[in-house]
């Protein structure tokens, strides 16, 4: 395949000739015969399934490389403005299967396998998921990455190469157990090691200054970070972006030799390991010191190789003449969320010391160059380092960072004067980069407030020279009280923590800042980052998420596709979702409601086997198959709805086997999702879950009527499988909490009907396929904060269904594990937890009137399957292609360059 396609090279094609390269099954079958001798790590004697995915694999990846050096070089010689996402999460997920559909290769290598007596679903099934990432932070980047290489955008994505992924997620009978994910284990065809790209990091150590005011950082532990290329091909072109993912090892000056041929090899090793463990895991636990500084080390080393790589290439594409003011009309920065911000204080250092340019200069450039993304307003997400661990491992960035301050507050000062400094000293509460930190001595001396300015420590001995006053005239005295209170006024209180605020300093330091849903860019203007938006209002925008349409319906849909492709009358959907629309007009049409009803058959019939596989339980693939899937949060409610599960199942035992039938719709009820591994009360959810299963499942007057499963280790892969076959799907978080949510959208797509709060991209899917198409229920964001006030103060009369059920639960029903931390969690104004925070039982009597619109609508198939249509054809704007049009357009400004 590869020798046929390098004959090209010289002459790089245009879209159109796209297709003029799609290579026979023949050729394809030699080329995969090829790699399993030479290139698979397996004896050349057999072809079992694993070699077929791993010749396969090296295959594709052929022609990948070929259109991967095709756009480079051409962006090179083009010396085109790229966009950089730089993020700590790509959830890739599976390559196989998503390469050759987009290259418009899937018949013929599944010709090819066959001819060697393979199948393309199981060889492409041996794949294990690129799990690095947690949700949908991490799959939003990977979507991006697809959407920009289809829509042939310049652009790039920069992450770490994490020895293990996410967590492996085994349900035991005590809840959620963790197994690492040893995913490079077998290696990564998709992957390609650049020993030719590494860069230094440096960490600790000193801050010297030089000559003119000009700073050199000399490092204490210095690694070395280098580069493994993952080529992203779009859909239908020979665009084939680049995402590279840093790995680190030990600098070759810094590997201690002689104490290694001392005998010393411990010394030696330590000093690899540290290196290396860099980019271990992800997420490392952060509760200790070390593995705080563990994660800063990790976003540092993303930052500074990532940034000395984009300098570099803007230097070497520059010519003879660098113009630095011109890096911004070359170079865009995003940062998915704060766990990128240090690129700013590297960029600036990179700059003036480096580079040699002045503060003004490289401060100018970078505030030119970098904008941020925000992905959620919850308090204990909002990203804080502590100052003394920063000062610590990056004493010059601190350095850089207290300027910023000092430059933020003299702004402030000049846009609202010192007529008033209560309000001055609120914003500055609000809006200060550094937490508990001394006001710098340009800003005291500025507002007349006197430098020796005591600290709280010495605060007593000044009452003492108080007292002394005493005796002199009553005039002074209070002269003397009036300038105390200015100095008190902007004093710091040294027993609380001094903190870096770095979704602040994103905001100061970036051009542009948005949410990922309407609603949520509107809290995000209104009140986390408010004073901000009223100094700054042109730098805040909206940019509502999206997934892409070729793995989130094409490739993993592909009977559904085919039945959109034949009533819209052609296949352009698949880059132009707004065709999907044209389904509106069919939405009552008998034949397509028959096609579409047996396409979701289909789909239950392959989840229903997945989960006996998996679980053990046998599910009637006549229920309704409803489903929630996502990380394991409070916010996100899984438990709102396991006990409305209990509720159902409380009356379905109190009536006649009769009645019961007449009642209620069966359902399939599936859960799937993981929580982090030090987040108890998370864990305690999974383990609820699974209890509950456990006894419903086995009730033999229950039968189908009911079943609970819980799917271990849900991941990209799982996803795929499970939202095609799904009918109804929860998204239900607290309003006001879940800034978009993604995979809302993908169920949307695939033709599943939502029950959902108005919180993020609920409120836009409920916009756009119909109030009558989406179940409604909950309290709004506004009216959170009241609510929550009003519980906390004992004010509230609980719902008796509600008590009910958590009286049901106490009663041990579904065994002897201790449910009350979960229970007491749901209750009270102190005690246990935090006084139903999440407004579980506020909402749960609406939540169980919803389910029985639901259950009434699910009766009526013809209504249902409309809905389920008109879901499908209302989704278009959920499609990543129009995010990414709307990134390019509003905030990078950068253009398609199609290869020609
Ligand atoms: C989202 C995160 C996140 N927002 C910190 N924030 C993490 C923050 O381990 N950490 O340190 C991990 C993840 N993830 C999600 O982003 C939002 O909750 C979703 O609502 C949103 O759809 C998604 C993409 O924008």
């Amino acid at each position: 395949v590869a020798s046929d396609k390098k004959r090209e090279l010289k002459d790089p094609p245009t879209e159109d000739t796209f297709n003029e390269f799609i290579p026979d099954s023949a050729s394809i079958a030699s080329s995969i015969k090829f790699h399993a001798e030479f290139t698979t790590p397996f004896s050349p004697e057999q072809f079992e399934l694993s070699k077929a995915y791993f010749a396969t694999a090296e295959s594709v990846r052929d022609s990948l490389i070929i259109n991967w050096n095709l756009t480079n070089d051409y962006y090179e010689r083009m010396n085109v403005k790229q966009a950089y996402y730089m993020s700590m999460e790509f959830l890739q997920g599976r390559a196989l299967l998503n390469a050759i559909g987009n290259l418009s290769l899937s018949g013929p290598y599944a010709e090819a396998l066959r001819k060697l007596g393979h199948n393309l679903e199981d060889v492409a099934n041996q794949e294990p998921d690129a799990a690095l990432g947690n949700g949908g932070l991490g799959r939003l980047a990977s979507c991006f990455l697809d959407s920009l290489a289809t829509l042939n955008y310049p652009a790039w994505g920069y992450g770490l190469r994490y020895k293990y992924g996410l967590f492996k997620q085994h349900i035991t009978k005590d809840g959620q157990v963790e197994v690492a994910e040893n995913w490079l284990e077998m290696g990564n065809p998709w992957e390609i090691l650049r020993n030719d790209v590494s860069y230094p990091v440096k960490f600790y150590g000193e801050v010297i200054s030089g000559p003119n005011g000009s700073k050199q950082w000399v490092g204490g532990e210095n690694i070395l970070a280098v580069a493994y290329d993952v080529p992203i091909p779009g859909y239908k072109t020979r665009t084939t972006i680049n995402l590279r993912l840093w790995s680190t090892k030990v600098s070759p000056e810094e590997f201690d030799l002689r104490a290694y041929n001392s005998g010393d090899h411990t010394k030696a090793y330590a000093v690899m390991n540290n290196a290396e463990k860099i980019c271990y895991v992800l997420y490392p636990g952060d509760e200790s010191i070390e593995g705080k500084t563990l994660r800063l080390k990790q976003q540092y080393t993303l930052c500074s190789a990532s940034l000395q790589d984009i300098v570099a290439r803007f230097e070497k594409r520059s010519g003879k003449r660098v113009n630095w003011d011109t890096l911004p009309d070359k170079v865009v920065v995003q940062m998915n969320d704060t766990h990128p911000t240090l690129c700013i204080p590297e960029l600036i250092r990179i700059l003036m010391d480096v580079k040699g340019l002045s503060w003004e200069k490289a401060w100018n450039i970078t505030k030119r160059t970098v904008a941020y993304t925000n992905h959620t307003v919850l308090p204990e997400a909002l990203e804080k380092w502590s100052l003394t661990l920063l000062q610590d491992l990056l004493p010059r960035h601190v350095e850089i960072i207290r300027r910023i301050d000092e430059e933020l507050i003299h702004e402030i000062i000049a846009e609202y004067g010192t007529g008033d400094l209560d309000l001055l000293e609120q914003r500055f509460k609000k809006m200060r980069i550094l937490e508990n930190i001394e006001f710098p001595n340009s800003v005291l001396e500025l507002l007349n407030i006197k430098t020796d300015t005591p600290t709280v420590d010495s605060v007593e001995e000044i009452d003492v020279d108080d007292n002394e006053i005493k005796a002199t005239e009553k005039k002074e005295k209070e002269e003397e009280e009036e300038e105390e209170e200015e100095e008190v006024r902007f004093k710091v209180d040294l027993k609380l923590p001094m903190m870096v605020r770095m979704a602040n300093l994103c905001v100061v330091g970036g051009f542009s800042v948005n949410g990922v849903a309407a609603i949520h860019s509107e809290i995000v203007k209104e009140e986390v980052f408010n004073e901000f938006y009223k100094l700054w209002p042109e730098k805040f925008q909206n940019k509502t998420n999206g997934v892409t349409p070729r793995r989130w319906i094409r490739f993993c849909n592909p009977d559904l596709s085919k039945i959109i492709t034949k009533w819209i009358g052609t296949e352009d959907w698949v880059t132009d979702l707004e065709k999907l629309a044209i389904l509106r007009k069919f939405a009552d049409n008998e034949d397509l409601q028959l096609e579409w009803i047996e396409a979701k058959r289909r789909n239950k019939i392959k989840v229903a086997s997945f989960l006996k596989e998996k679980t053990g339980y046998a599910v009637d693939p006549n229920a309704m198959f409803d489903v929630q899937v996502k990380r394991i949060h409070e916010y996100k409610r899984q438990l709102l709805n396991i006990m409305g599960i209990v509720y159902r199942y409380k009356k379905m035992k109190e009536l006649s086997a009769k009645e019961r039938k007449e009642m209620f719709v069966p359902r399939v009820c599936i859960f799937g999702g993981k929580a982090f591994a030090t987040y108890v009360q998370a864990k305690r959810i999974v383990k609820f879950i699974t209890d509950v299963g456990a006894t419903i499942n086995h009730d033999p007057e229950i039968g189908d009527l009911l079943k609970v499963v819980f799917v271990p280790d849900y991941n990209v892969s799982v996803a795929e499988m499970l939202i095609p076959g799904s009918e109804l799907s929860q998204h239900i978080s607290t309003a006001g909490m879940e800034a978009s949510g993604t995979s809302n959208m993908k169920f949307a797509m695939n033709g599943c009907i939502l029950i959902g709060t108005l919180d993020g991209a609920n409120v836009e899917i409920r916009e756009e396929v119909g109030e009558d198409n989406f179940f409604l229920f909950g309290a709004r964001a506004q009216e959170i904060a009241g609510l929550r006030k009003k519980r906390a103060e004992g004010k509230c009369v609980p719902d008796p269904r509600f008590e009910e059920v958590k009286a049901y639960v106490r009663s041990g029903v579904f065994g002897p594990y201790n449910y009350e931390e979960l229970m007491g969690s749901l209750e009270g104004n102190e005690g246990y937890g935090r006084a139903d925070y999440f407004l579980v039982g506020k909402d749960f009597p609406s939540y169980l009137e919803c389910q029985e619109e639901v259950d009434k609508a699910y009766r009526d198939q013809k209504r249902w399957t409309k809905m389920s249509i008109l879901n499908t054809a209302g989704s278009y704007k959920f499609s990543s292609d129009r995010t990414i049009h709307e990134y390019a357009r509003d905030i990078w400004r950068i253009e398609p360059v199609k290869l020609a």
